[in-house]
């Protein structure tokens, strides 16, 4: 007996045994009858197709094992594709913001080194200026320190005595000398007997001498009459006291009287003692 021969007399056994029990016992009988069939012709249709393809179970098994790989493969290749997009997706954005930072930085940059060169510039602008400063201020320290030592030797001479008037320091005695003698003593000091050459130097000099008569560096003892001073040089702008010079008994120097006398120049004998007025420049 064929399989399908024993498998239909057991379903029409089965069938008979609940035939009275409802009319879905039938439809079931049918179904399988129709089933039966159905298997018959399947059984013969893949019979008839293995037939045709010439292809054993063993080919199909692995026919089949071919296809689900390749499907496995279309799959596993669609989700590479897949997750590769969305990786080139994200790195081409982050490309492009990268690209935006790199041209912002750049310019950021280009911006930077232009301020570097200006405050490199600007450095050694400063740093120009303040070598000139720096040079400047050592010679205001040597005028400084010139102008320091000026002023204390000018303090020391105001303490000796001196006393100043337009660019010419004064020195009055107070010992008493004849004019020979007071001479000596001017240029002891590097100075000289004054020399009176304007109305303010004649000025200047008479009030120092308040009530006091002076030698000044005044003389005619070369020649009578002629009148020159100390430097050999003539006389030109005479303050004689009236009635003077008058020469009496051979009167070849020159003193000066003090505040009390207008125009107060006479002269006298060389011989006599006096207190004296050295000048010199300042
Ligand atoms: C004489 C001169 C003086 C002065 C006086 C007015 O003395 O020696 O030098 O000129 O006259 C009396
Ligand atoms: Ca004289
Ligand atoms: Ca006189």
């Amino acid at each position: 007996m064929e399989m399908s021969e024993e498998i239909y007399a057991n379903t029409v056994a089965v069938a008979a045994d609940n035939r009275t029990n409802s009319s879905d016992s039938k439809q079931s009988y049918e179904d399988v009858y129709v089933d039966e069939d159905n298997l018959q012709t399947q059984k013969t249709g893949s019979f008839k197709q293995s037939e045709s393809s010439g292809l054993n179970p063993a080919e199909r098994k692995c026919y089949r094992l071919t296809s689900v790989c390749l499907l496995l493969l279309c799959f596993l290749l669609l989700t590479t594709i897949t997750v590769l997009w969305i990786k080139f997706s994200i790195l081409s954005r982050e490309k492009a913001k990268l690209e935006t930072s790199y041209d912002t930085l750049t310019i950021e940059r280009d911006q930077l080194q232009a301020s570097y060169n200006n405050l490199i510039t600007e450095r050694n602008h400063l740093q120009a200026s303040c070598n000139t400063l720096t040079n400047e201020r050592i010679q205001l320290l040597e005028k400084n320190d010139e102008f320091q030592k000026k002023s204390n030797n000018f303090v020391s001479l105001l303490t000796d005595g001196w006393r100043y008037f337009n660019s010419h320091i004064y020195y009055i005695s107070t010992a008493e000398k004849n004019w020979d003698e007071s001479r000596q003593n001017c240029r002891g000091r590097g100075a000289d007997l004054v020399i009176i050459n304007s109305k303010e130097e004649h000025e200047f000099i008479r009030k120092q001498l308040r009530n006091s008569d002076s030698w000044i560096g005044l003389s005619d003892r070369d020649k009578e009459g002629e009148w020159k001073w100390v430097d050999g040089t003539p006389l030109t702008d005479p303050y004689w006291v009236m009635g003077e010079p008058n020469d009496v008994g051979n009167e070849d120097c020159v003193k000066m009287f003090g505040i009390l006398i207008n125009n107060g120049w006479n002269d006298i004998p060389c011989s006599i003692s006096n207190i004296w007025i050295c000048e010199k420049s300042y």
